[in-house]
């Protein structure tokens, strides 16, 4: 039987920097194994009460309002949240005394038994790590999804047995601190701007992405965007062996498109996996996203008639291009977590209606040239709220688009892009900014976003008029 990479029983003392899911799943998980944990948030303990409610119940030590001394004395493991720079002040500090400081992310890995398969990529590695949790679940395998995605691992990974599979969402944060994870399949969907407020330059973000792969060996396997320049210019620091995903040419090995149908080829033999049209998820992106998926479930065994008839139990996630409301032909939808250029992207080129869009949020340091051009020529009106509205409507205005309006709330951006709109056409919101301007998260400004909707159907069936 395999062995874990870590021997928790050896650990004096573990620190944890930030109180958020992350944090707080590895402080739980440490204190479950009677291991002395301490938890610094350098947030007011007032913003943290639910959180310091649990840790008192739970008897963890912790500190709130900075990260002092406290934070990693005499600790023999530090784990840092991804939010939590490896730049920063108190992460280089304890880095300097030699203490090791990882990521929630390495710790699931060494806890482990069973193995990894890592999605990351700018967009789309949410709706991948689902449906390759799906597809290999059809395949008859034991699955646990998370990371990323919302689920931290540490938990579930400690439970494992060589016999589960992990599907792991991960982010470039938690790739900054990996020292062994070793993925057996790794893969790269794409990269475009985003979280250059952290990395700097987008060279640094793809560098970090690369960490997926830094320790795969033979045997291990990358699957990764044919389509993708930046990411073809990395292949030769790989070591697995690599299968690509591509919709605009045959590829050396892995799934093409070719008329309308998607092929898995190895060697010279291609088969046909499924027509396009079968798919479950619409929109270009989404059909990479399925392919990435499903060439990651191939690795593994999984049939291509398995794949194909878990369609029917795929369903789009939360926040993610979500269908909310009809209201007098105008249909809504939630693009909440589209926080980057390339999201509002794909999201506006996943419908064919005219759009209105509600756009804006919290820059990071991101080049919006591409999304500004893009929103110009194909949305009939659009919605600027949050802190990126100037550079949105400079960026839009200057391509010629004249029908912008700028809103201070979320309910105020529904009713004017509802004004803005006829029967037939879409109203999205799709921010390609993070949400922490007006909001706790993303998921919090997509909820606060199907409230104000609804409000707005409940007071149009209780009579209002639709210029209100
Ligand atoms: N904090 C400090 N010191 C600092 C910075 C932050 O104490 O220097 C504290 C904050 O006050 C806060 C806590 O850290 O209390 C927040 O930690 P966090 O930002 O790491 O958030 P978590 O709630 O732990 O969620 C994290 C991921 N968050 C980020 O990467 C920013 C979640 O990804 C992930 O789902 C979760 O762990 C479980 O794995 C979210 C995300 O936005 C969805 N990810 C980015 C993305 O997808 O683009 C990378």
């Amino acid at each position: 039987m395999a062995d874990r990479l870590i021997d928790i029983s050896g650990l004096k003392k573990v620190s944890v920097l930030g109180m958020g899911r992350s944090g707080l799943e590895v402080a739980k998980f440490f204190s479950s194994k009677n291991i002395p944990v301490f938890l610094s948030d350098m947030a007011d303990s007032n913003k943290l009460s639910k959180t310091l409610s649990i840790l008192d119940e739970l008897n963890i030590n912790y500190e709130t309002g900075g990260h002092s001394e406290r934070a990693w004395k005499d600790a023999s493991l530090v784990v840092i949240s991804p939010g939590i720079s490896i730049e920063s002040d108190i992460v280089k500090e304890i880095t300097e005394r030699n203490i090791p400081v990882i990521s929630e992310l390495e710790l699931a890995f060494q806890l482990s038994l069973a193995p990894f398969i890592a999605v990351t990529g700018t967009n789309g590695k949410s709706t991948t790590t689902t449906l390759t949790g799906n597809f290999l679940s059809a395949g008859g395998f034991d699955v646990i999804v998370g990371g990323n995605i919302g689920i931290p691992l540490v938990e579930k990974a400690y439970s494992t047995t060589e016999k589960h599979i992990i599907v792991a969402e991960v982010s470039s944060f938690q790739l900054e601190t990996v020292k062994y994870f070793r993925p057996s399949v790794s893969l790269l969907l794409n990269i475009t701007s985003d979280h250059l407020d952290r990395h700097g330059t987008l060279e640094n973000y793809l560098d970090f992405k690369c960490r997926i792969f830094k320790h795969q060996q033979e045997g291990d396997y990358v699957v990764i965007n044919y389509d993708d320049p930046l990411l073809m210019g990395v292949v030769d620091k790989i070591r697995a062996e690599i299968f690509y995903f591509s919709t605009c040419s045959e590829v050396p090995r892995g799934m093409y498109v070719n008329n309308d149908r998607i092929y898995y080829k190895n060697g010279s033999h291609s088969s046909e996996v499924c027509h396009i049209k079968e798919l479950p998820l619409p929109g270009e992106h989404n059909l990479k996203n399925t392919m990435a998926a499903m060439m990651a479930s191939i690795l593994y065994g999984v049939s291509s008639r398995d794949i194909v008839n878990s369609f029917s139990s795929v369903k789009g996630l939360r926040h993610r291009i979500e269908f909310v409301a009809d209201i007098e032909g105008v249909r809504f939808i939630d693009d909440s977590k589209g926080t980057n250029p390339d999201a509002v992207i794909a999201a506006l080129n996943a419908f064919k209606e005219p759009a209105v869009l509600i756009a804006g949020g919290v820059d990071k340091n991101m080049d919006f040239s591409s999304m500004c051009e893009m929103i110009s020529h194909r949305v009939k009106g659009l919605v600027l709220m949050g802190s990126t509205s100037d550079i949105l409507y400079k960026g839009c205005s200057g391509n010629g688009l004249t029908n912008i309006t700028r809103v201070f709330s979320i309910e105020e951006a529904v009713r004017k892009a509802f004004s803005m709109s006829e029967p037939g056409d879409i109203v999205i919101l799709s921010p390609g900014g993070a949400s922490f301007d007006m909001f706790k998260n993303a998921e919090d400004r997509g909820e606060k976003f199907v409230e104000a909707v609804k409000d707005l159907k409940d007071s149009l069936n209780n009579g209002a008029g639709k210029f209100e």
